[in-house]
């Protein structure tokens, strides 16, 4: 297939990138004081500044040139029209019907799915509010005070990150739980203050095969069988959210307590569907609706504004600029909003699950740089940690600055503080600090000058380092949902200017498979000859350490 690298807006912008590695930002600011109003967008839930990337109008030109070469429009129509995009999987990518508010047919297989989406809104809404109103008892008949939600990845990322930004927001009439990994430490922790009667598990997994899911369910079917001597109280405690309904009845779990998936929903993308109940129980449906809305008001923006003004499209093209063409490998999500504290690990399997491939949709090798890995942490942790690598390693690490205008906790003093280093950090990585401005200040504050030749270079920060900047009003149900819709779309975009199958995820299939093999020999203390040294090694040592007594 036709390589992007012979589009003439790609080879446009690989002799434009040479010039623009010549350019320093702080230069490019004061040579245009509007930099701002030009290279920011502001939407009613959060403002996009992201004048601070090594960018001029002739570097957005040429961007938005290759995303219409790239036919962006078009494929942005596929997807929301039902096409089978997904084409390793053969599966439409519909995620954006969940949200679907204005109730605009959607059509699959010429049926308007809306009416799937609805009932299963409807179920949601009926079952949360039971369990919220105390009316869903358990076994004993006391109503649910904890709900154990047990998932991993796209089935506990999305509602988990979710959970924790909305914190503010829950009454707390019930308590929501997360078990996503398969070390027992992490469900022994959560079941132990909990009461069996008064504990419901949701057991969400797309394809109900998933060994960590359901090593997981199993124990705590064990552990609420153990209190009530009574298998038929699996029923009142025990839900699952699965496409698969064979795999999840003859798992113990009613027909009448599963919750429908469908395969045009990717696990990464599924928050919005019953993956999101556990929002719903914490939240109240009220809420959850609000945070669709959010999602549904970013869809309407990326369907209807102009490339040139749209925020998903453009942060897909400054990743590409930055990545392909300037040479960034990695990319930092910092929020400065402790709601926002799991953004980066949700972001992290969001863009790198769909993304991170590296042959096009032909299966072809791709032969340029592509995505970023993405990492990051709260900004003012990170501040006091990794960011002297983003201000002078040799490596340029691109980063996302998310704030907020408005604390969801206003604390006195506090909002001031965390904003002005929001403020600071960027400037400072597209300022940076020469040499001469730093022996300016040691001067100033009185240093002799054999310590100033010492120490100068040490102080020296180039500065140059791309940041966009988004700023909510607020966290809240709506304004999240359109961060998240944000990146959504920014990854789907990405896809298309990569020629990348965003929506399947062969490596984590891999990994479903490879630990079996092993976890046979493990139960039963042998070793296959066929491993490599390393793996045979690592084995025996395990299998011998664990029968020593220390
Ligand atoms: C997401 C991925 C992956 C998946 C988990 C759990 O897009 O496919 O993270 O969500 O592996 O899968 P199940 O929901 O099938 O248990």
């Amino acid at each position: 297939m036709q390589p992007r690298t012979s589009l003439a807006s790609w080879q446009a912008l690989i002799a434009h990138a040479k010039e623009m590695k010549q350019q320093h930002m702080s230069d490019l600011f004061k040579q245009n004081t509007q930099r701002f109003e030009q290279f920011s967008i502001k939407l009613a839930p959060f403002l996009l500044d992201y004048s601070k990337n090594l960018i001029g109008e002739q570097t957005m030109t040429k961007l938005f040139d290759l995303a219409r070469e790239c036919n962006i429009e078009d494929w942005r129509e596929k997807m929301f029209s039902g096409e089978r995009i997904n084409t390793t999987e053969d599966r439409s990518v519909l995620h954006v019907a969940l949200r679907n508010r204005s109730q605009s047919p959607m059509i699959l297989d010429d049926k308007n799915i809306n009416t799937d989406v609805q009932q299963a809104l409807d179920q949601i809404k009926s079952f949360s509010d039971k369990i919220r109103q105390g009316l869903w008892k358990g076994y004993s008949g006391k109503r649910i005070t904890d709900v154990v939600n047990i998932g991993v990845g796209g089935s506990n990322l999305g509602p988990q990150m979710v959970t924790e930004a909305l914190k503010q927001y829950s009454d707390q009439s019930v308590n929501v739980h997360y078990v996503s990994n398969v070390d027992g430490t992490q469900i022994a922790n959560v079941l132990r203050p909990l009461n069996p009667e008064k504990t419901l598990f949701i057991v969400s997994s797309k394809t109900f095969t998933t060994t960590e899911t359901m090593t997981n369910a199993k124990t705590a079917m064990n552990w609420l069988v153990s209190s009530s001597f009574d298998e038929s109280s699996i029923a009142k405690h025990f839900v699952a959210v699965s496409s698969n309904k064979k795999n999840a009845t003859e798992f113990g779990i009613k027909t009448e307590n599963i919750f429908d998936m469908w395969d045009w929903v990717g696990g990464r993308f599924s928050l919005w569907s019953a993956i999101g109940l556990p929002i719903a129980i914490d939240l109240g449906f009220d809420r959850f609706i609000e945070l669709l809305e959010g999602a549904h008001e970013i869809d309407r923006h990326f369907v209807e504004s102009p490339l040139e003004q749209n925020a998903p499209v453009i942060l897909a093209l400054l990743s590409l600029w930055n990545c392909t063409f300037l040479g960034a490998q990695s990319q930092a999500i910092l929020p400065y909003d402790q709601s926002l504290h799991m953004l980066s690990a949700y972001l992290q399997q969001a863009e790198m699950e769909s993304n991170g491939k590296s042959v096009n949709w032909e299966g072809e090798a791709i032969n340029y740089p592509t995505v970023p890995s993405i990492w990051g942490e709260l900004g003012i942790n990170g501040q006091h940690a990794f960011y002297q690598y983003l201000h002078q390693s040799n490596n340029i690490v691109p980063a996302d600055f998310i704030g907020s205008v408005e604390s969801v906790t206003p604390v006195q003093g506090h909002h001031e503080t965390l904003m002005a280093n929001f403020f600071a950090q960027t400037q400072a990585l597209m300022q940076g600090v020469d040499e001469q401005q730093v022996r300016t200040d040691l001067k100033a504050k009185g240093r002799r000058p054999d310590y100033i030749d010492k120490v100068a270079p040490h102080k020296v920060h180039k500065g140059n380092r791309p940041t966009n900047t988004i700023l909510m009003k607020r966290i809240s149900p709506r304004s999240l949902g359109s961060l998240i819709a944000l990146y959504e779309h920014k990854i789907f975009t990405q896809g298309i200017l990569l020629q990348i199958c965003s929506f399947d995820q062969w490596g984590v299939e891999l990994g479903k498979g490879l630990a079996n093999n092993i976890q046979r020999e493990l139960t039963k203390n042998t070793i296959s000859q066929n491993h490599d040294s390393s793996t045979k090694g690592l084995m025996s040592y395990y299998q011998k350490s664990k029968s020593t007594k220390e």
